[in-house]
């Protein structure tokens, strides 16, 4: 059969809402393994099993659907290893007039896409997977000096009409953030995410990647990812249904052996496309409206879903590319090699590092408060810390993990993301975890060889980047505490830091 038009799904770009660009009847769409996609970053093994496996469900259920597709194995003979290339020799072989695409989620492939349109007839349409057009971002972003989350959600609420009675948020509030820092106890049962079993499809991803990515970063065993929107969907109702009661009230809290907490760990369906946001967060307003899940625990939820993941999206469009060149504070400390291994005797950095291992995951509180607030205090190069956030998460595409990494957790962009960088001593972490108990350091000694290197790393940060941070308001008090200390002590704290620091090189 002959097709004028051709329509190209990427990896995360697996939603039939983008179906509307084409026609069933006419059109042919194309979705392409491809080694530039697998390997532009040394993606977490897990991560590409995951986009391979759901990738080829979605071309089956494509096809069930009666539409006709081209999908290119990773090992098919003439496979031309981009996703460009794929485009071109489709054209050539197809006779294809019109090529059409959804604005894809990186700077880099919307460039290579854009200089392919000079060869080609291609139309690139907006992703209308997202509340917030980029446009709109800008337009919402033109009349002010600061970007604040608070104020776009805002907008964001209105604009969705979730948890809104008569144009007033619900329960008088926008947020409900203060009663949502408790901390559990050791030992705490808490729910599983849904598993799934390996069907043929992903049994042969499986072998795939074990075969040609076997150098990456990550253990394969134990895959247990939902590949198909029916399995997204039934992971989506076991989280509401188990843990979203408990979301709120837990969502800073860590635990030792404890992976998820109450986490939906959803992150990598919704971003592939599997789940839909605002289905998603309808879901749970649902949930408060049944009486099953309180308003702080919904409310939390859905901030972070409709506030900061579009948030989060609108920064990057707007500052990239120079984003990615952002160094404020001017670092240039190589990452550290137990980034890859886990073997550290920091007991919090090795739980939150061995679960990105095992499971390409770790909740949000591991990243930004273990492993990125060690890179931030230790002064590790932001691209470098921006690189392995890229690679490790299975959720991970660069207009989500930049801004978040370069921003909200390094402060490399001088507080474009946050107001004040998320540094914290290892009293924040052992008040929100039961690390310490069972670390080789001593989270209450503030220096000398035994005391938790949070600790004084922390000081060391704040001491250093004196003029680039001193006349942050936020950071009025520790500088205050700083100043107030003997100067004894401040040299303690400050010889204990670059011992350890001297250790990383
Ligand atoms: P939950 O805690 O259950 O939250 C619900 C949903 O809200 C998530 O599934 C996600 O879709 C959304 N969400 C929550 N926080 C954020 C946020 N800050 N930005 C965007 N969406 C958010 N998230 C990614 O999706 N991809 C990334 O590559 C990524 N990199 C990060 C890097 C750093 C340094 C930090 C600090 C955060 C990063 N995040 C990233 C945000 C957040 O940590 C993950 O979205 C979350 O941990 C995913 O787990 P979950 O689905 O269990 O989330
Ligand atoms: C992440 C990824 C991987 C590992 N492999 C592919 C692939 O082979 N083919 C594809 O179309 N997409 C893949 N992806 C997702 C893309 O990298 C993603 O679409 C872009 O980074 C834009 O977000
Ligand atoms: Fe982490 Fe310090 Fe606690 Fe050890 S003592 S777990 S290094 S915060």
């Amino acid at each position: 059969m002959a097709h004028q038009r051709l329509l190209v799904l990427l990896g995360d770009q697996l939603s039939v809402d983008l179906l509307q660009y084409a026609d069933r009847d006419n059109d042919l769409i194309l979705m392409a393994e491809v080694m530039e996609e697998a390997t532009y970053a040394p993606h977490h093994k897990k991560k590409i099993a995951f986009i391979f496996s759901a990738m080829r469900h979605f071309s089956q259920e494509l096809q069930s659907m009666g539409w006709q597709v081209h999908y290119s194995r990773l090992d098919d003979v003439d496979n031309s290893g981009s996703i460009c290339g794929e485009i071109r020799r489709l054209v050539e072989q197809n006779a294809i007039e019109q090529v059409i695409a959804i604005a894809p989620g990186e700077w880099r492939l919307l460039q290579q896409l854009q200089a392919l349109a000079n060869d080609i007839n291609l139309q690139i349409y907006e992703d209308p997977r997202f509340i917030c057009s980029r446009t709109e971002f800008v337009d919402w972003a033109e009349d002010r000096k600061l970007y604040r989350l608070e104020d776009f959600y805002r907008l964001m609420r209105q604009s969705t009409g979730l948890l809104m009675v008569d144009r007033k948020p619900e329960g008088g509030k926008w947020n409900f953030d203060q009663d949502n820092r408790k901390a559990l106890k050791t030992g705490t049962d808490t729910p599983v995410p849904a598993r799934f079993k390996i069907d043929a499809i992903s049994a042969e991803v499986v072998e795939l990647v074990e075969e040609r990515f076997s150098d990456h970063f990550g253990l394969l065993d134990d895959f247990w990812f939902a590949v198909t929107h029916e399995q997204a969907e039934q992971a989506l109702d076991l989280f509401i249904e188990q843990s979203l009661p408990l979301y709120g009230d837990f969502q800073d809290a860590m635990l030792t052996g404890n992976d998820f907490v109450y986490h939906s760990v959803i992150s990598m369906y919704i971003n592939s496309g599997l789940l839909d946001a605002i289905d998603v967060c309808q879901r749970a307003e649902q949930a408060y409206r049944s009486g099953h899940a309180p308003l702080n625990a919904v409310e939390g939820f859905i901030r972070q879903i409709i506030g900061w993941r579009e948030f989060i999206r609108g920064i990057y469009w707007l500052k990239m590319p120079a984003y990615v060149e952002s160094n404020y504070l001017e670092t240039h400390r190589a990452l550290p090699a137990f980034y890859w291994t886990a073997e550290t005797d920091m007991h919090c950095m090795q739980q939150a590092i061995s679960v990105t291992q095992r499971e390409a995951y770790a909740h949000h509180i591991q990243r930004l408060m273990v492993t990125g607030n060690f890179a931030l205090i230790a002064g590790i190069d932001p691209v470098q810390v921006h690189e392995w956030y890229l690679s490790v998460y299975a959720d991970a595409y660069e207009w989500v993990e930049l801004p978040n990494t370069i921003g909200m957790s390094q402060f490399a962009d001088g507080g474009v993301v946050g107001s004040k960088p998320y540094a914290a001593s290892g009293n924040y972490i052992n008040k929100m975890s039961d690390y310490c108990r069972s670390c080789r350091y001593d989270v209450k000694k503030k220096f000398g060889e035994d005391a938790c290197p949070f600790n004084y790393l922390y000081w060391h940060f704040l001491h250093r980047n004196r003029d680039k941070l001193g006349k942050n308001n936020r950071l009025f008090h520790p500088y205050r505490t700083w100043d107030r200390m003997d100067e004894e002590k401040q040299q303690q704290y400050l010889a204990s830091a670059e011992v350890f620091l001297d250790t990383l090189n």
